[in-house]
């Protein structure tokens, strides 16, 4: 079955030009002018408007068993929501409770998954430390395409990472080739705020905020950065909220040092000022973590992603529904963490993105998808309108309007944290293995149609660096 997009302009990170892309067997198979229809092709009619690579979210909790409960959004739903929203591949995270084996968690997550319809990869977290943690890590790179690990630095008591941990597993992501990726806050920090707060009567979502300030994540962030530095590994830090984390980010890559900043669609455009609202449900529906912060942070974090200090955006989409979020009613610090959004990063992006004139189409593509295929090793196969990458694609209309509602969006959840947003650009088409997946507001998706995508290793480009850190060995001082 082939599909031939018509009369747009492809726009990659690089450049942009006119042409038509023809699309057969799942990947793209011809970019040129005025090319002819198979016979029996679909053809999409993407006159004035953009082409453009299928978004990545690198960043999502579908399903995730968390704080007591399960977040919402299965794998179907929430990869349905995506495509709806032009996100054709979505990482999610596998994170094995503290003790359970790391291959049995893969597998439950890889069956978890099964259903996705769009393409799917896993990071994996390393939330304890043995030595059939060690063998795992290196089963995970070798057989089963697992190339970055994931760190949360918070969540004392439940999946945090002490510096031990971190050691042990950054340089064990060296030698494999992997990259590790931190949740960048201060995990003993919060826990302490969390309490006196709590003890002071601060009981409500006002609270959450108040107990993870910016200082924790710069804190986090900078000694993940200084141990990755010291042990000569390349970081990925996640959902970097604050100028304090950014600050820490910029000034290792200054330095030159191999570090990637992510960002995500809410911490850019939605506010602290939400925690304070006098409905607990809309407050609660806000608690993730970080926090969303004050407008200072979002300058930040926008000029972060201008100059190319932060890479990538996601969402960290991980719902939880009110009656989910009761479980907090009474004491903030039992709200379950996580929010939305990954029907609507790309549109609210290119809203407040490019229509500003904050991000140029190509920067808006780099960021919502190459830098991502990139840094996770999966490009051109993904994040590339390319002959021979995957037919993984969105069709962009930039002068369809909409207004974002829960009530209308696709997303599992029962509310949606850009309610109300009038944004002008958004998806028309959505294809997803060469397949129209979605049109004009039309969802034509196929449960289990979504494949695990393989992210090999970074053998070459490593093999440098572990020289290096062999050559801190210790030198015999003569006295
Ligand atoms: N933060 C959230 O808000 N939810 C899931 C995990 C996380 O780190
Ligand atoms: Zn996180
Ligand atoms: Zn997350």
């Amino acid at each position: 079955m082939s599909t031939l997009i018509k009369g747009g302009t492809v726009v990659n990170a690089e450049q942009s030009f006119q042409a038509d892309v023809i699309c057969d067997g799942g990947l793209i198979k011809a970019i040129g002018p005025d090319l002819e229809a198979p016979a029996g092709a679909t053809v999409v009619d993407a006159g004035g408007q953009y082409v453009m690579p299928g978004g990545i979210d690198p960043h999502t909790h579908m399903q995730l068993p968390f704080m007591g409960t399960v977040a919402s959004e299965d794998f179907e739903s929430g990869t349905s929501a995506g495509l709806a929203g032009g996100t054709t591949m979505i990482i999610d995270f596998v994170i094995p409770g503290p003790q359970q084996n790391l291959m049995e968690a893969y597998k439950q997550w890889r069956e978890w998954a099964e259903k996705s319809v769009s393409d799917y990869s896993f990071h994996v977290a390393i939330t304890w430390w043995d030595d059939s943690v060690h063998d795992d890590m290196g089963t995970l790179v070798r057989d089963h395409g697992v190339n970055s690990f994931k760190h949360f630095m918070a969540y004392k008591g439940a999946i945090m990472a002490d510096d031990e941990i971190l050691v042990n597993s950054f340089a064990r992501s060296l030698e494999l080739g992997a990259i590790p990726t931190v949740h960048a806050e201060n995990g003993e920090l919060v826990f302490r705020l969390q309490k006196e707060l709590f003890e002071k009567g601060i009981t409500g979502p006002e609270g959450h905020p108040l107990s993870r300030p910016p200082e924790c994540e710069g804190e986090a962030a900078n000694r993940a950065i200084r141990i990755a530095e010291v042990l000569k590994v390349p970081l990925y830090v996640v959902h970097n909220s604050c100028r304090q984390s950014l600050e820490a980010i910029t000034r290792a890559r200054n330095e030159g040092q191999r570090v990637f900043g992510e960002v995500l669609a809410g911490h850019l455009l939605v506010d602290d000022s939400i925690y304070r609202h006098k409905d607990f449900d809309t407050a609660a529906a806000h608690v993730m973590s970080p926090p969303f912060r004050s407008s200072e942070h979002q300058d930040a974090l926008w000029k972060g992603l201008q100059s190319g200090n932060l890479q990538t955006t996601a969402t960290d989409h991980c719902c939880f529904c009110a009656d989910q979020k009761a479980a907090g009613k009474d004491d903030f610090r039992l709200i379950p963490n996580g929010t939305g959004g990954v029907e609507n990063r790309m549109e609210v992006l290119w809203h407040h993105g490019v229509n500003t004139g904050k991000l140029t189409m190509n920067e808006f593509v780099k960021v919502t998808s190459t830098n991502a295929a990139q840094i996770f090793n999966v490009y051109p196969r993904k994040g590339s309108i390319s002959v021979g990458a995957d037919a993984d694609i969105v069709v962009w209309d930039p002068e369809a309007t909409k207004t974002i509602s829960s009530k209308t969006d696709h997303q599992n959840v029962d509310y949606n944290i850009f309610e109300g947003m009038q944004i002008k650009g958004c998806p028309s088409h959505t294809i997803s293995q060469g397949n129209v997946v979605y049109a004009n507001g039309e969802l034509r998706v196929e449960r289990g149609a979504g494949r695990y995508i393989d992210r090999p290793p970074f053998a070459p480009y490593y093999d440098a660096l572990q020289k290096q850190a062999r050559h801190a060995e210790p030198v015999a001082v003569k006295r």
